[in-house]
């Protein structure tokens, strides 16, 4: 490793000069000691000896990619194109296309202030009322797994935090275990099981033949895993390709799942934004959960309660009795503790108020409905557009079956490129974009964009 030492070894030449100047002289404009001259030089022999190390311990650390997902964000700001759309990120917009806070969340918010909660550490765990809540939310709450308390919730930092969490039980108590993950899937799943040390492997989902689910492909490669694998599944609104199996093909893949023994482990990041009911886009964690099967399930409020950065979520285990579950969730604090000590209170606080107080709860709904009900009305939007300015006689109805936040076009990377750097239409280059992020003027001028890179663009 290259090393220097930089030149400032003593006071530089004409500054020393002066020192020395000012102290024989015993004025200046003020007094110069002699105790100021040692002290100057002590000072400068300490940065000496601070600088006098090689150029950085760093240096062989290489720059980071930009994140696939995250950095589209920040590419789109640093563009000043009128047109330009930011339909990377799953973060809902207004119809102006302006972040949304719901007013839920600020009713929740002034009840708080006027409660002047404090600020005292949670449990490790997360908020008693939070977690009672959350759980409640996912499963019904009387649905038999909470009335036997067989339920180990501990609130996470949002979904992602509390698949890392999960991800961490998995690498402490079922060392080599896999973990089988769709294709494709939200582009963090690999990087939480990487860094915690799970294995992983894919299996088929998305048939870009028939723009929908490979069900058989998906059915046999979850055969064909090591009996006891953890099969992570999207609880709705499957991100990034927009397609959920139906019920009946749930109940094979539950089938399945029970056959080989395999740990079901759903990511539950859209609860109500599919289809507007939270209880609808609850059923596949239900119907497993019916079975008698243990599982896990990560959940998050970042869009449903618009909660991005509060990051607020949960990690929930179903297990086969009530001590099980007290003993899973010890662990769970276990490992929480020295990873961020206990969670932050606020976003909890806001779920517990909502989802407790009835008027709330409804309103909510309510709320819930406009953000689902906006993005179906731009998806069917975006749809005719295409429709009507496409001549090829391309069939577009993919992007109205396709459900939840995004479309998955089925545009390639240099295609969705062209998106970008032609159109000023920020996406990610595996050709999804969010179509929370589109307003309907703007259907119009994205129809134009994605017919001239499909067709003008290999
Ligand atoms: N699971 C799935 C399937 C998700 O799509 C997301 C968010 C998460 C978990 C985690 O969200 P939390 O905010 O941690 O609760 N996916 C979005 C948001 C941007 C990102 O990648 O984090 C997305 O655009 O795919």
């Amino acid at each position: 490793m290259a090393s220097a030492i930089l030149p400032l070894s003593s006071p530089s030449r004409p500054l020393r000069n002066d020192l020395k100047a000012n102290w024989k002289r015993g004025t200046s404009n003020r007094t110069f000691l002699r105790k100021d001259y040692t002290k100057a030089k002590q000072s400068f022999t300490r940065t000496r000896m601070t600088l006098a190390v090689e150029v950085s311990r760093f240096n062989d650390i290489t720059m980071a990619p930009p994140d696939p997902i995250l950095g589209v964000s920040e590419a789109f700001k640093a563009d000043t194109h009128e047109m330009k759309l930011n339909l990377g990120v799953g973060a809902y917009r207004t119809e102006d296309l302006q972040p949304y806070v719901l007013n839920v969340v600020k009713k929740a918010e002034k009840l708080m202030l006027e409660r002047g909660e404090n600020k005292e550490y949670l449990p490790i765990e997360g908020l008693a009322a939070f977690n009672k809540a959350t759980a409640e939310l996912l499963f019904g709450a009387n649905n038999a797994v909470i009335l036997q308390q067989r339920v180990a919730t501990a609130q996470g930092l949002s979904g992602t935090g509390s698949l890392r969490l999960a991800a961490a039980l998995i690498e402490r108590y079922f060392p080599g275990s896999k973990v089988l993950i769709s294709s494709p899937t939200w582009g963090n799943h690999k990087n939480i099981f990487n860094d915690a040390r799970v294995p992983w492997s894919e299996y088929r989902y998305y048939d870009p033949k028939t723009v929908g689910l490979d069900f058989d492909g998906m059915i046999s490669d979850i055969k064909a895993a090591p009996d006891g694998s953890f099969v992570l599944l999207h609880g709705c609104a499957h991100n990034p390709t927009g397609i959920d199996p139906t019920p009946g093909q749930w109940e094979k893949i539950a089938d399945v799942i029970q056959e080989k023994k395999h740990i079901p482990f759903f990511d539950v990041a859209y609860q109500g934004f599919a289809s507007g009911s939270l209880d609808a886009d609850a059923s596949s964690v239900r119907l497993f959960a019916a079975r008698g099967m243990e599982l896990l399930i990560a959940q998050s409020y970042s869009k449903n309660l618009g909660l991005y950065a509060e990051r607020i979520g949960a990690i929930n285990v179903v297990c086969s009795s009530s001590d099980v579950a007290e003993r899973v969730k010890s662990q769970l604090k276990r490992l929480a503790r020295p990873m961020y000590s206990n969670p932050p209170v606020h976003g909890a606080r806001i779920v517990a108020n909502v989802v407790g107080n009835s008027d709330l709860f409804d309103e909510w709904k309510e709320e819930m409905q406009m953000m689902a009900g906006r993005i179906k009305n731009v998806r069917k939007k975006l749809y005719d557009s295409l429709s009507a300015k496409d001549s090829s006689g391309k069939d577009w109805s993919f992007v109205l079956k396709q459900i939840g936040m995004f479309s998955f076009t089925g545009l390639n990377k240099a295609q969705s490129e062209n998106m970008t750097n032609k159109w000023h239409v920020y996406m990610t280059k595996d050709g999804r974009i969010s179509l929370a992020g589109l307003s309907s003027a703007k259907c119009e001028y994205l129809a134009d964009a994605i017919i001239d890179s499909y067709h003008n663009v290999s």
